[in-house]
């Protein structure tokens, strides 16, 4: 099959596996009406062969406004994503509750998805699924994006190995205020390999979501109180939430945990570390399992990255504790000082402040601690020399251009894709993102350095980092932060530093059409530091 979008209903029930099923998936109301969205037939990839005995997960999503006891006194106004399941069972979806986030979903390596997103918001959204390799159509672009009342259907197969997604909103200038007031969730999928290892599972795998925010005497949510000065440097808070709490403490027991991070914060830079100085135990990265385990001091997380952590607290005592910290280092943005923490500053607190992020309170003995297993997983390495342009790699020049940041000198459109932004389905390519002014031709604002970092997210792959190389001058911050990073495994979202330039190979496989790239600091997402590429059969 060369082209699958061409594939149609009748093969898609097929591939699943269902035959002749459509009449009784009709009857039970399953199918996506054909009414809320244009979309084709949903299309899903031939090679994986759909696992038996798994229920289609059916659920609608109803992204809306609420409250919430955040703080003592007056209730926090929220949006957020209410789940109801209607096909699939319960298990396969968590809500968190007394939290603005979630819900979870927690699928299968295999299983079909289908979600209705009803949107009773004020304004247009519509959700992108971080991470998960999609049709287009259900990839969550802004020109899907569904007005208030309206719904939009999903329909897709995962096809992605075991790990923690997300998913959030992605209406075009959008997607900082929306995901500010609450709305994103977790996707996570596992896979029989993951499975055999024997990882700590239920109460001991924690989903633990970072956000900050900036909250007034009145517990309501503050954003973008300094207009475009914080949309140039991106929202930065000065209260942190873990999965919707500020002041996070969390109970445990002595025994050993799965800790999935997801930086879900707007533009804020984590330093994670332990406070008493024990190295973190790194399983995974955005797409999955690292192939072994590796240890950091720190880790250095952008907005959008994950990572999982194996922590066995089994060793201590009850009453004891142990806390998850953000170190402080050097602040970078927009070069420091002046801009940076001054009078032209951001109204939350700087990037590098030094921040508590959760309090774990070890209790009571808990299950037994499988040793962590050497080997996780085993990851083709992608090689340079496959690569269809290896010595010529694809060039994305990030720049401050005037009050917004552009790639290429290029601004978002909707549905524009330049010569230099096709791709050919299959192609394994190099990509590198230049963060260094000047190298776009920028008018940053004179004197200054004007570099920021910029989390740079492809849609629809997951990628490896190839190198990373910084200019000189930059040396010096950037030695603060690059010993945290986890570059061994497979990564959808890579922190671009300020004098840095980052090199990833990506594979554009199974689908055609058009996708995003952009920075994941939301606020220079949403001022058009985004585009287009497309897939090409
Ligand atoms: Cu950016």
């Amino acid at each position: 099959m060369t082209n699958s979008t061409q594939i149609s209903r009748r093969d898609v029930l097929k591939l699943m596996g269902l035959g002749a099923g459509g009449a009784f998936l009709s009857a039970c109301g399953l199918l996506p009406s054909a009414s809320t969205n244009p979309t084709a037939a949903p299309v899903f990839p031939t090679p994986l062969t759909p696992l038996p005995d798994l229920p289609i997960l059916s659920a609608e999503l109803t992204a809306g406004r609420g409250t919430l006891p955040i703080f003592s006194g007056k209730e926090t106004p929220v949006w957020r994503y209410q789940a109801s399941v209607k096909e699939g069972g319960g298990d396969f979806i968590q809500t968190l509750s007394g939290s603005y986030l979630g819900p979870i979903f927690r699928v299968k390596q295999g299983q079909r998805v289908q979600v209705r997103l009803n949107n009773e918001l004020p304004d247009p959204t519509i959700i992108h699924w971080h991470g998960l390799k999609i049709p287009e159509e259900m990839d969550g672009h802004p020109r899907y994006a569904v007005a208030p009342g309206k719904s939009f259907d999903y329909d897709f197969q995962v096809i992605n190995r075991a790990g923690m997604y997300w998913f959030h909103p992605h209406p075009h200038q959008l997607t900082g205020p929306q995901v500010y007031y609450g709305l994103a969730g977790l996707f996570i999928v596992s896979d029989e390999e993951e499975a055999a290892l024997g990882l700590p599972a239920g109460e001991y795998d924690l989903p633990l979501v970072i956000q900050d925010r900036i909250f007034d005497s009145q517990n309501q949510m503050v954003y973008l109180a300094n207009g475009m000065m914080d949309s140039m440097i991106g929202f930065l808070g000065d209260t942190i939430l873990v999965n919707g709490s500020p002041n996070a403490i969390l109970d445990v027991k002595a025994s050993a945990y799965r800790l999935r991070l997801l930086n879900g914060s707007n533009s804020r830079i984590y330093k994670f570390a332990w406070q008493d100085g024990t190295p973190l135990t790194v399983i995974a990265t955005d797409g999955g399992l690292l192939e072994t385990p590796v240890t950091r001091d720190y880790i250095t997380m952008g907005p959008g990255e994950r990572v999982e952590l194996w922590a066995d607290f089994s060793g201590r005592n009850a009453g004891s504790e142990m806390k998850l910290v953000s170190l402080p280092y050097t602040d970078f943005s927009g070069g420091g000082g002046m801009m940076g923490g001054g009078m032209m500053g951001s109204s939350g607190l700087p990037n590098g402040t030094p921040f508590d992020i959760l309090r774990l309170m070890i209790g009571e003995k808990g299950a037994d601690v499988n040793p962590l297993p050497s080997q996780l997983s085993t990851i083709e390495r992608h090689a340079v020399n496959d690569a269809v342009n290896g010595n010529n790699p694809r060039s994305f020049r990030l720049a401050m251009q005037g009050m917004v940041h552009t790639i290429n000198n290029r601004l978002f459109e909707m549905d524009a894709v330049a010569q230099d932004e096709i791709v050919r389905l299959n192609d394994l390519e190099v990509w590198e993102f230049v963060n260094l002014e000047g190298s776009g031709g920028g008018m940053g604002m004179g004197m200054m350095n004007m570099e920021m970092p910029h989390p740079m997210h492809i849609h629809g792959v997951q990628f490896q980092v190839l190198e990373r190389q910084i200019a000189r001058g930059f040396e010096s911050a950037y030695q603060e932060l690059s010993g945290g990073f986890v570059d061994e495994g497979w990564k959808d979202t890579v922190l671009v530093m300020p004098g840095e330039t980052v090199r990833v190979l990506v594979r554009f496989e199974n689908y055609t059409g058009i996708y995003l790239y952009h920075c994941h600091n939301l606020e220079h997402e949403d001022a058009g530091m985004m585009r287009n590429y497309r897939i090409k059969g």
